[in-house]
């Protein structure tokens, strides 16, 4: 049967049909229904109560095909299985900042959410130069705990290994191993460069072998080192934010993959925004560096606010259990020793993660509203050129960079030797 997306009164039938969405929302003659969706892939409906209008919810539901192309890029459904396992999963391991699911349907593919009224997707916060005073406290609580609780250091392996079984879904792995991993580093036709960049960036990326080798690597670990159950796509367009909460959303992209994938998503668009302030921050006569040392500052606390709350979780499981991941005494010198080992590992990953992340939103399909939203042709290349230099930084000197800081240090040297040279 053709998919046909839900008209209005066809979707406040449908949910006049479930009693816990009718006692959420009232009168199925009531509602107003909007669609919303902005992403890539799904339909996304505000369904609100015009007499009540707390009284809402959202409504997500996935077509069989990609959305951003169209029918010609056919996908599977039963990815919003996935999502809404993913969701109730992470939702369980944290509450605080996963929205509740309130109604599956396997066979229409859609879910019922709470809807996020009073707050915004973070990339647009962002855009506009707002500051979140407990982002950072907030997503490196929800980085330690999904990531922690999904691993090999909580779960006992039987436990691991089934869920792993169940939670892989393969095609929008492809998706991720494609653009991120492979299309941005050939002339593929998927990818869509801006006017103004010049040959030679693209030329780098398929030239640089030190810089190839290290996006291998990195589609090596994505492909093989299942350590956790990760969001699989924490950009900033997936959490919401106001004043006083965070939320991740749409963890459509969940699989069991390494853990430094989700966090060098988070921190490779919140270097888009740095290197993108050189245009947002001075619309109206503004300067953006104040914004620019903030971005820095966030990833450094999300960074280390992680690590710190990881080890935690993990010296806090050890001493209960008695029983060290490194096997043996728990009071060996080793056991410290293997966690910083660990944690090394872990931040050179994200950094590989995060320069591959950067380089697919310059030159591959899908794009990031920071950087299209640049008018200027000419000032846009300039940016994405700095962010693809970052990135092949950030790719190629990965070990090397074993500490948070460095990553500063380095995001400053790439913005202002550019801006020195204008
Ligand atoms: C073809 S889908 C493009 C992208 O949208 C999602 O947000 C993921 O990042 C995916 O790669
Ligand atoms: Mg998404």
């Amino acid at each position: 049967m053709e998919f046909e997306a839900f008209t209005a009164s066809a979707l406040a039938d449908y949910l006049g049909g479930i009693a816990e969405v009718r006692d959420r929302l009232g009168d199925p003659a009531d509602l107003e229904i909007v669609e919303v969706g902005d992403g890539n892939l799904n339909f996304v409906y505000f369904v609100t109560n015009t007499k009540a209008r707390e009284r809402s919810v959202v409504v997500k539901q996935a077509p069989p095909f990609l959305r951003l192309v169209g029918k010609n890029w056919p996908l599977s459904c039963q990815r919003m299985d996935h999502e809404v396992a993913a969701l109730r999963r992470f939702g369980a391991l944290c509450p605080q900042h996963v929205p509740q699911v309130y109604h599956a349907d396997g066979k229409r593919f859609l879910m019922v959410m709470q809807h996020l009224s009073s707050h915004r997707i973070l990339r647009h916060g962002l855009m506009d130069g707002v500051t979140y005073p407990l982002m950072a406290e907030h997503l490196s609580t929800y980085l330690a705990q999904t990531l922690f609780f999904g691993s090999d250091l909580y779960l006992a392996p039987d436990i691991k290994k089934q869920a792993m079984s169940g939670a892989v879904n393969a095609e929008l792995c492809k998706i991720t191993e494609d653009l991120v991993f492979t299309f941005p580093f050939e002339d593929h036709p998927s990818n869509v460069y801006s006017p103004a960049l010049p040959k030679s960036a693209l030329e780098r990326l398929r030239t640089n072998d030190a810089l190839r080798m290290a996006a291998a690597d990195m589609k090596w670990a994505f492909m093989n080192h299942a350590e956790t159950l990760l969001h699989g796509d924490l950009h900033t367009g997936s959490i919401m934010v106001n004043e006083r909460e965070t939320y991740v959303i749409d963890p459509e992209f969940a699989f069991y993959g390494p853990m430094g994938f989700d966090i060098g998503a988070l921190i490779a668009n919140l270097l888009l925004a740095y290197f993108s302030r050189d245009y947002h921050g001075r619309l109206n006569g503004g300067d953006p560096a104040a914004y620019q040392e903030w971005l820095l500052d966030q990833t450094v606390r999300i960074w280390n606010g992680f690590s710190g709350k990881f080890l935690a979780l993990w010296r806090d499981h050890e001493s209960r259990s008695g029983r060290p991941f490194i096997g043996g005494s728990a009071d060996s010198r080793a056991v410290d020793a293997y966690r910083a080992h660990f944690m090394r590992r872990l931040l050179a990953d994200t950094l590989g993660f995060a320069g591959c992340k950067m380089i697919r939103r310059i030159v591959g399909m899908a794009k990031v509203a920071e950087i299209t939203r640049i008018p200027d042709a000419e000032l846009r290349a300039q940016i994405e050129v700095r962010a693809l230099r970052c990135a092949e930084a950030l790719l190629v000197q990965r070990t090397a960079l074993t500490d948070i800081e460095h990553v500063v240090l380095l995001a400053r040297d790439v913005e202002h030797d550019a801006i020195a040279q204008r």
